[in-house]
């Protein structure tokens, strides 16, 4: 009982413990190389989690609104980064959308936008009321049916128990 409750204790707790901490490009880094709405595919981004972007010095981290990542606008960044080696941390749900300010860097691809998803797994209300789904946030497949097994192990069942019944009644 007591190794029951403290697992599921253990179950309950753990969700809120994992916050993950994603290097944006992975050994890549933030370059402008990389494809990352490729980069952001399949990933779920969740309040608490941050992103690490680590960059040389002809790149920096400009945050900006979704018009200014689509234009490529560094001109109103909401927060700009420049020490190479920047924690963001998504704080709360919605959309985040990051540029490279370096001349020619955004229009070529060094851009990034992520979805942040409430750590309860819902989906966040867009806050422009807009009912388009954001790029990157396409739900990943469920997991492949497992219930092969337990139907075996279901039929096994079936057998099993009129087998020892018979057994037991020859036995007594
Ligand atoms: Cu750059």
């Amino acid at each position: 009982m007591g190794l029951a409750a403290a697992l599921l204790l253990l179950l309950l707790a753990a969700p809120a413990a994992l916050a993950v901490q994603y290097t944006v490009g992975d050994s890549s880094g933030w370059t402008n190389t990389v494809n990352y709405q490729g980069w952001v595919q399949g990933k779920t981004f969740t309040v608490g989690d941050t992103l690490l972007f680590t960059y040389g010095g002809s790149h920096a981290v400009d945050e900006v609104s979704q018009s200014d990542y689509d234009n490529c606008n560094s001109g109103n960044a909401l927060s700009t980064h420049s020490d190479g080696n920047t924690v963001i941390t998504l704080s709360s749900s919605g959309s985040r959308y990051f540029i490279c300010p370096t001349i020619g860097h955004c229009a070529s691809g060094m851009k990034l936008a992520v979805n942040v998803v409430a750590a309860g797994g819902n989906s966040p209300s867009t806050p422009s009321g807009s009912p388009t789904t954001p790029r990157g946030s396409t739900p990943p497949p469920p997991p492949p049916p497992s219930g092969a097994p337990s139907i075996m192990n279901y039929g096994f069942m079936l057998a099993f128990w009129p087998v020892l019944g018979a057994v037991l009644a020859i036995m007594s």
